[in-house]
């Protein structure tokens, strides 16, 4: 069975890496378009550095939960008939065990050079204009992809969206594009479809089935069932 999985923000809520939409989301600190836009970085490219530098620091003080370590557990199980795509540009996926992970919006823990186009894995702050490794110019911003801009590896993503047997969902609220269609680009080509999530979400009403609950108890118990050869292929 071939499977794909697409994650956001809700996966790695447990975790203590804040969500965009909750109470205490990021984006209830910062209007997405002041932050996470091309315009944005032009306009304040300091506003925007701290914003990732903050949450680049982050990253060192959460770890990986449950969700995390019974994808990586699949992983093992499928290989290459489980395509991991995330929404997310923490690292908690690949630091729980999964080897491949598909960022289709970046990565946090990486720069990108304006000037060279040279990417590197980066840990540190930014803000300060450090010299891009390759062509030394301080020209290196968030290796994400802001809004406005093109997500990574959708050619990829559709290819496996078409080849699968199961599409399912995990911790997003279905709310940006092109991640929010791929339920229906799923539906629409006849794959089952599964949603995990604590609330509803903007493709709830979408998928064949939509389980409740936080992801470090329903990813392990659905992985589980999965694994024990009574997954969802009823
Ligand atoms: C593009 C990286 C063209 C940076 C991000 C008008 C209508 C429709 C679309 C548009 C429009 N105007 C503009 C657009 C396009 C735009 C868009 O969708 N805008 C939205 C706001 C309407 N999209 C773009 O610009 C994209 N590019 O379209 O290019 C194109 C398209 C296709 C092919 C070629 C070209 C680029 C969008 C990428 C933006 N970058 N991230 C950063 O992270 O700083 S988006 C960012 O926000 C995340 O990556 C993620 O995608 C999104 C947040 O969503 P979620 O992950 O779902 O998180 P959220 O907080 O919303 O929800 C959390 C969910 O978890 C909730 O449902 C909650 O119930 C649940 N949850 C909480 N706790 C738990 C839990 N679940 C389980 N357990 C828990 N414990």
């Amino acid at each position: 069975m071939r499977i794909v999985v697409l994650t956001g923000a809700g996966i790695s809520a447990e975790s203590g890496l804040p969500t965009f939409r909750d109470a205490d989301g990021l984006w209830e600190g910062h209007d997405p378009m002041t932050v996470a836009t091309p315009e944005a970085y032009d306009d304040d490219p300091d506003l925007v550095h701290r914003f990732y530098d903050e949450r680049r620091a982050a990253l060192g003080r959460v770890r990986p939960n449950a969700a995390h370590v019974a994808l990586a557990r699949l992983e093992e199980a499928l290989g290459d008939d489980l395509y991991l795509v995330t929404q997310n540009i923490d690292d908690l996926h690949e630091r729980g065990g999964s080897r491949r992970v598909h960022h289709m919006h970046g990565r946090l823990r990486a720069a990108w050079c304006t000037t060279c186009d040279h990417r590197a894995s980066w840990h540190g702050p930014l803000r300060d204009r450090p010299p891009c490794p390759a062509c030394e110019r301080p020209t290196l911003r968030p290796d994400v992809v802001w809004f406005g801009e093109v997500p990574h590896g959708m050619d990829d993503i559709e290819r496996e969206l078409w080849e699968c047997d199961l599409f399912v969902s995990i911790g997003t609220s279905g709310l940006v594009y092109p991640a929010a269609a791929f339920v229906h680009y799923a539906v629409g080509n006849g794959k089952r479809t599964l949603e995990l999530n604590l609330d509803a979400s903007g493709t709830s009403g979408d998928v064949h089935e939509s389980r409740r609950g936080p992801a470090t108890e329903l990813v392990p118990a659905w992985v589980d069932e999965l694994l024990s050869g009574a997954g969802v292929t009823s």
